[in-house]
């Protein structure tokens, strides 16, 4: 039923937030990276936007904690000016948090779902999400961070089944891109459009390890016809010669800082913590290119047989741990093949999950789109410097993770759980599936 089914999303989301939370008091308020809040805003940001759409909007209800508002207001502090704020300490925003949830979920049991807000449970949704979106956000933070390991997880399956071909043909044609009807769906994934995407072949894996590292030796990152001019420039600013948090031992064996903890590169695993100009760089040197967000996504929704669109690339069931890794079961990305019961009707795997797949699309509206509830989630980074990134992560939960799903960031970040896919041009006259 949808209240026990909105009630269990949200208890997910808390349960989460919890685990990245519960840490010295020290750990919570310090700056970890100037990228990043520190995580006691980002505690406190949760339970203030779960406040403003449950308790002040659906239920009309006055402040439960006056005049913080403006402190976890993202648009008013950049993230790197927060630690000066007066926010609440770690104590006063745990129980902030729990006096907020305690109160939506009186809401939640209430609610008739009834108006444009509530239809279908998309507000109590649309907070799961976010506060979904903010734990993996604050997982970044603890990648960032420096000290001994405070997360554990049990280690990302590394068993394979590699898919029959190394890429596939998606072959020419309109495909409905978008969704109107999916409840959950956030303002930016609408309306439903057709959309005509040319033939293209896109590989069934995502990017590894290994490929990358071929990239390194072969001088990928010292040669600029390589790179686009602003990748270019970039790349000599900060002086990027590996994915970050990778590091070369006097053997030359690659090793990565993986949440506090130093392990060996896996060749088998995706790539992460990428930017998009390192991933359109590889791209060029490996004779191939990024997929744009239409192709992405017909790749993973478009069903061959009927010509419908999916809400995954397995289907519309919702994803469980055969089609996946999702939800931070595990601290990191699995093998590639790990996941062959997801794979798209073509054959294409791990679109959903491990890492989010940067493509060369910026960020912009779909024909007919309107902010919903806000401006602020989508409208005003339209048009912005960000790329797409589709698919969702290891830290990604499915409750803000499907075929439509559309995240964006700065074609220099990073710290973000980022690999990439390659999609290749093929010959118009192209039909046989096997390229
Ligand atoms: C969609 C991941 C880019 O974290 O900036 C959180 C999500 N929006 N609070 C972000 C979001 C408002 C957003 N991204
Ligand atoms: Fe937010």
């Amino acid at each position: 039923m949808l209240r026990d089914r909105l009630e269990r999303d949200l208890e997910r989301a808390r349960a989460r937030t919890h685990a990245l939370t519960d840490i010295d008091d020290s750990e919570l308020t310090q700056q970890h990276s100037p990228l990043m809040s520190p995580l006691v805003w980002d505690l406190a940001h949760i339970a203030n936007q779960e406040e403003r759409w449950l308790l002040r909007e659906v239920a009309g209800r006055g402040s439960v904690h006056e005049g913080i508002d403006e402190l976890y207001d993202a648009f008013l502090h950049p993230r790197a000016s927060r630690t000066a704020l007066p926010l609440l300490g770690p104590d006063d925003a745990r129980r902030y948090a729990a006096q907020v949830r305690t109160l939506s979920q009186k809401v939640l049991q209430s609610n008739s779902f009834d108006d444009e807000l509530t239809r279908d449970g998309f507000v109590f949704s649309m907070i799961a999400q976010h506060e979904q979106q903010h734990d993996e956000t604050m997982l970044a933070t603890h990648q960032l961070r420096a000290g001994p390991p405070l997360l554990d997880a049990p280690e990302a399956p590394r068993e394979a089944t590699p898919p029959e071909r190394e890429r596939v043909l998606i072959p020419a044609g309109e495909f409905e891109m978008g969704t109107t009807d999916d409840p959950w769906a956030l303002d930016n994934e609408k309306p439903v459009h057709r959309v005509y995407v040319p033939a293209f072949a896109l590989d069934t894996l995502p990017v590894t390890n290994r490929h990358f590292a071929r990239f390194i030796d072969d001088g990928g990152y010292r040669r600029s016809d390589l790179w686009s001019d602003e990748g270019w420039a970039h790349r000599c600013d900060v002086g990027l010669e590996a994915p970050q948090f990778w590091n070369r031992d006097v053997d030359g064996r690659w090793w990565r800082r993986s949440f506090g903890r130093g392990v060996p590169v896996h060749p088998d695993e995706p790539v992460v913590h990428v930017c998009f100009h390192e991933a359109d760089a590889f791209a060029r040197w490996a004779g191939a290119r990024l997929p744009t967000e239409a192709e992405w996504e017909k790749a993973a929704r478009w069903d061959p047989e009927t010509g419908r669109s999916r809400r995954y690339p397995w289907g519309d069931d919702d994803p469980g741990p055969e089609h996946a890794n999702l939800g931070q079961r595990h601290l990191g990305p699995a093998v590639v093949g790990a996941y062959p019961e997801g794979a798209s009707p073509l054959g294409v795997h791990q679109l959903i999950g491990d890492v989010w797949e940067w493509t060369s699309s910026g960020f912009d509206p779909y024909p007919g789109f309107r902010a919903f509830p806000y401006r602020e989630y989508s409208e005003v980074f339209f048009g912005g410097d960000f790329r797409v990134l589709r698919g969702g992560s290891f830290g990604t939960d499915q409750v803000a993770c499907r075929g439509t799903f559309r995240n964006w960031d700065h074609p220099i970040r990073r710290q973000i759980f980022a690999g990439l896919r390659l999609a290749h041009d093929v010959p118009e006259s192209a039909e046989a599936p096997d390229v």
